[in-house]
């Protein structure tokens, strides 16, 4: 039997297990949507914008973990992609971007041809890991499948991961930093085994929130949180740097400046080769996966108690720490929301004021339930990542934190292209921060009552949408 090149795509992807793609159709890419209509093991979700899509994929992808796909036409269909790629790439998100282009023998001609971007391949190079064009339907299903070289998590080596815990034994004030890449290889309970045994407080970076609860009294703050985490990173004298590639925005770009003197060493492990020694040098290196890194270190290190000098009252008052425009407006609403939400419901927030408190505040409990822009810091995340988190995890609460001017509020909605029937109703929740906290207050105002935070909120939960009942 002949397949289509759209047969060939879509036959791929449920080979490889996908089950919800986000997009828009156009003329060029009508191959797939015919393969989409006659198959029902893939779900598509139409946007109202390619950005929106992708952004929804981006969510998908940072709520679940699995690969987020999204299916947009040639020239703008395929440009609209792009800050949503330039974010998902910059967060180290996983995203699949299936695009048409014009016919072959017209690429690369500038003959004005419909939708023509020249070379359009090349605007996808500088922000994806991989970006080719196909121009054998029959090689699809290989390069679907995994971007060669890119897929694997190898181990680390024993014996580097020995000489970590010699270092780590015997240092007196070790501190871990913990990043997306122990979210990405699901190593949460390998790193709480480690900083339990070493009694290491944990920094987590915003990609790798939620990998130990922050409630946690191990956990010490979120990198970039000046306050919280420099006198800490001052004092230790092993930093051990899992899954985390101390971008320059966490480290240097905004209120943390961190360095590291000769007397301290620094441990870092991580999956890409690329990211050892870019801003910051390691005394050792360590290529591989943070799962089985975190492992193997903790069965190195085996049982006992920690013995280490950190004085806990100390770290503890450092964390709490707050300069004066941390207003009691801006701790009410982390209060009210974190109150209203469950520990495994997903907060998604857009680029906005009160997400800068967010990023550092709002007290994450779980992997994955923190989506914010930390790659690009994007404005008009937000509602797209939450459908996208929501599609993913519709048993969760989810909740997207805008400011007004989040541009794709009102523009994306999700329309499922399946039978009335069989439609799942999708609530997600916008909560603007000035609106919540105002109704919360007049609540109380009206009904001294109340059972304290979270009322305002939590009053809400039934409505469609909290920014109409916050009015
Ligand atoms: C795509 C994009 N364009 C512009 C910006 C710059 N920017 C950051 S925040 C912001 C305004 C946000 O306003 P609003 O959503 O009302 O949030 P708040 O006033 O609460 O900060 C702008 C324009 C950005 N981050 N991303
Ligand atoms: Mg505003």
């Amino acid at each position: 039997m002949i397949r289509t090149g759209g047969e060939w795509v879509v036959e791929a992807l449920r080979a490889e297990g996908v089950r919800h793609v986000f997009g828009i159709p156009g003329v060029h890419n009508l191959a797939i949507y015919d393969a989409l209509l006659r198959q029902d093991a893939i779900q598509h979700v139409l946007a109202r914008h390619e950005a929106g899509a992708t952004f929804m994929a981006a969510g998908y992808a940072r709520a679940s973990g699995d690969p987020g796909v999204v299916i947009v036409t040639t020239g703008p269909g395929a440009t609209n992609t792009l800050t949503p790629l330039v974010e998902a790439y910059a967060s180290g998100v996983p995203v699949l971007a299936v695009m048409s282009d014009i016919a072959l023998p017209l690429v690369g001609r500038d003959l004005g041809a419909l939708h023509e971007v020249v070379n359009q391949i090349e605007c996808f190079r500088p922000m994806t890991r991989w970006a080719e064009a196909v121009t054998d339907a029959r090689t699809i299903p290989r390069d679907v499948q995994a971007p060669p070289g890119r897929s694997r998590r190898p181990p680390c080596d024993v014996h580097e991961i020995a000489e970590a815990a010699r270092l780590l034994r015997s240092a007196r004030k070790p501190l871990l930093v913990a990043g997306g890449g122990v979210i990405a290889a699901g190593a949460h309970a390998e790193l709480a085994r480690v900083a339990r045994r070493l009694g290491t407080p944990v920094i987590t970076s915003v990609m790798g929130r939620g990998a130990i609860p922050e409630t946690d009294p191990l956990w010490q703050g979120v990198l970039a949180n000046k306050r919280a985490t420099e006198a800490a990173f001052g004092a230790a004298d092993v930093v051990f740097v899992v899954g985390c590639r101390l971008t320059h925005r966490s480290t240097q770009g905004l209120l943390l400046n961190l360095s590291f003197g000769p007397e301290q060493t620094l441990i870092h492990l991580d999956l890409d080769p690329m990211v050892l020694g870019k801003l910051y040098k390691p005394q050792l290196g360590v290529v591989g996966d943070a799962k089985h890194g975190l492992a193997r270190l903790a069965e190195t290190l085996g049982g006992g108690q920690p013995d280490v000098d950190w004085d806990r009252a100390w770290l503890a008052a450092l964390k709490t720490s707050a300069n004066e425009r941390y207003t009691s407006d801006v701790a009410d609403f982390i209060r009210i929301l974190r109150d209203s939400t469950a520990a495994d419901g997903i907060v998604v927030c857009d680029q906005t004021n009160m997400n800068y408190w967010m990023e550092w505040r709002h007290p994450v409990l779980a992997p994955r339930t923190f989506l914010y822009p930390i790659g690009s810091a994007t404005l008009g995340y937000a509602v797209p990542a939450a459908i996208g988190a929501k599609i993913a995890k519709p048993d969760r609460q989810v909740v997207a934190v805008v400011g007004e001017r989040a541009p794709d509020c009102r523009e994306v909605q999700p329309r499922h292209r399946v039978p009335r029937a069989q439609r799942q109703p999708l609530r997600c929740d916008q909560v603007p921060p000035g609106a919540t906290v105002r109704a919360e207050r007049r609540d109380r105002a009206r009904e001294p009552g109340l059972p304290g935070a979270g009322a305002g909120l939590r009053r809400r939960r039934g409505s469609r949408s909290v920014s109409r009942g916050a009015g």
